[in-house]
């Protein structure tokens, strides 16, 4: 465990205070009523033969709630970090703390690793003090391990009859509820008293729907990205003599990028999932830029900035075969260089493979994670995208001279930031509601709040099914089941904004500075949701 230094920041933080939903504000005093089932996809049933449907949970004040003496809860981390986790700790302990027969909080190190090896910390209350607020995983750690199997969920089996949990909360995104979720029918299966609870985390904001409205950690991740992004708008307008070409995390969707969009309105925004849906090639891709270039370049501007969602060389036709295929190679041979797997590929592969920049090649072949994801944060995709580009320019000489251009990667600077108000207050909130979802015995579900564009006082707490976000996908060759995650929808109010002010921002310098993120002031500053997640609640693009 990490020993904190501790910032004056931070104290101050950690001592200013949160708020809660109604339905949590008199907690022990909480109960959940039971709305309509939920069932398992009809694929997908041979996988959860325990729980095949299940209610949708709404919390309710009740004072007849159900009581449980020395209530154990376990926890862990795991995937990236994500503004807020923290958070969830202090809201499990809190609650466990009035119901008033502390049993004990028990923190799992690095993720399911920790878990598998029962290695435990105590957190208690005087260990949490001064971790309300803060930013990062690092109370914990995380990682990507991944349970593989009837085996690992035997070994966990043990651990939790070992210290007699009553509930063990997987705070994570997709993946890692996958594991929680498929754990869950394990336990359910074979009768164990552990309830299998899910909090719903990712910076990238991809595990949405199934009635979530978006993962903790988006919100700040996405402020933190504007406020990196809106400056360096302000410094291609101050100079006049760079193109910026910005690469921001979203490994499968994005999310992130489309917030910072409506957030500072760049000159230009790459949609994967627009790229994908119009199946737009590299080639097309690259001419767009050009084209744009050239226009700004008649109105005497030559500066922009470009935003490249880090999902985007997944999602471009013909490469995304490629990746297909490396993919099935590497989990049958993980020791492939660009050298071996040029002669296991089809001649097709291996030209668009062979077209690329040799360091992209290699990129392309570094490992995948636990969960058989491509390392898309570690592919520099803006570079290759600005090399192309300026490979083009070269070739119209009024463009050469006036050309010049510069790349970024933001990801890794806003995982660990500290939480937003919404961050803050919805974790807590969070972790308060898997706590309720424990002491009801409620095997298999995941936390969640909705009507989020409310104030916090107003928020539902619920708990949905977690075998009900269930579907199949390929992975590593073969087909699995896992929870679904969500791409930008192309019809929804965010990217319909997005494309609307496409050409006014392409043309016209509209930069927005949103500056650092607050915690006074002005509340509609301080406590700012998403925008396309207001968008969403209104309704509307515009
Ligand atoms: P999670 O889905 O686990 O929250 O992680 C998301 C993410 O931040 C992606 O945006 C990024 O591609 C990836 O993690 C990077 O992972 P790593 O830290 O393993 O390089």
């Amino acid at each position: 465990m990490f020993k904190k230094d501790i910032s004056y920041f931070s104290v101050v933080r950690a001592n200013s205070p949160l708020q809660l939903p109604n339905q949590l504000s008199d907690f022990p005093c909480v109960c959940f009523r039971e709305e309509n089932n939920l069932s398992v996809r009809p694929e997908l049933e041979e996988y959860f033969p325990s729980m095949q449907s299940a209610p949708l949970l709404v919390a309710e004040k009740d004072v007849n709630c159900p009581e449980i003496h020395g209530m154990r809860i376990g926890v862990l981390f795991s995937g990236g970090p994500a503004p807020g986790g923290h958070n969830v700790l202090v809201g499990l302990s809190d609650a466990l703390t009035s119901i008033g027969s502390i049993g004990g909080l028990f923190g799992f190190e690095n993720g399911f690793e920790g878990l598998l090896n029962g290695e435990k910390i105590e957190l208690t209350n005087d260990l949490l003090q001064n971790w309300t607020n803060s930013g990062g995983f690092h109370l914990l750690s995380t990682s990507r391990k991944k349970l593989n199997g009837t085996a690992d969920f035997e070994k966990v089996a043990q651990v939790c009859v070992e210290l007699a949990l009553d509930g063990l909360v997987v705070i994570g995104g997709d993946d890692s509820n996958t594991n929680a979720g498929l754990l869950a029918e394990f336990f359910q299966k074979e009768k164990l008293k552990t309830a299998i609870i899910g909090v719903p985390k990712t910076i990238d904001g991809d595990l949405k729907g199934h009635s979530i409205e978006v993962s903790f950690g988006h919100d700040t991740a996405a402020k933190v990205i504007s406020e990196l992004v809106g400056n360096v708008c302000l410094d291609s307008l101050s100079f006049k003599k760079n193109y910026h070409f910005v690469r921001l995390m979203g490994r499968h969707a994005s999310h992130l990028t489309l917030e910072t969009a409506l957030q500072v309105q760049p000159t230009y925004t790459l949609i994967s999932e627009q790229i994908r849906k119009e199946g737009i090639s590299l080639q097309k891709i690259v001419s767009s830029l050009v084209n744009l270039i050239k226009r700004r370049a008649d109105q005497g501007k030559h500066y922009g900035v470009i935003l490249v969602p880090e999902g985007l060389i997944e999602q471009i036709p013909g490469i995304d075969t490629l990746i297909c295929v490396l993919n099935d190679l590497l989990a049958r041979d993980p020791n492939h260089n660009v050298e071996t797997i040029h002669q296991s590929l089809d001649p097709a592969s291996s030209t668009i493979l062979g077209s690329l920049p040799e360091s992209i090649q290699e990129q392309l072949l570094y490992d995948r994670d636990a969960h058989g994801n491509v390392a898309v944060s570690r592919i520099d995709t803006e570079r290759l995208l600005l090399s192309l580009v300026k490979q083009e320019i070269e070739k119209i000489p009024s463009l050469i001279k006036s050309f010049s251009a510069v790349s970024h990667f933001f990801g890794y600077e806003c995982r660990c930031a500290h939480p937003s108000w919404f961050d803050a207050n919805y974790c807590y909130s969070l972790g308060m509601c898997a706590a309720a979802l424990v002491r009801e015995k409620r095997n298999g579900y995941m936390a969640i709040m909705t009507d989020l564009e409310k104030d916090v006082s107003s928020w539902q707490v619920k708990g949905i099914p977690l075998m009900s976000m269930f579907h199949k996908e390929r992975r590593e060759g073969q087909w699995f089941p896992v929870i679904r995650k969500t791409l930008v929808d192309l019809n929804g109010p965010g990217f319909l904004a997005l494309k609307k002010n496409s050409e006014t921002w392409a043309t016209n310098d509209c930069f927005l500075s949103p500056g650092p993120y607050q915690f006074e002031g002005d509340k509609k500053v301080s406590h700012s949701i998403p925008k396309a997640l207001l968008l969403e609640k209104e309704g509307c693009g515009d």
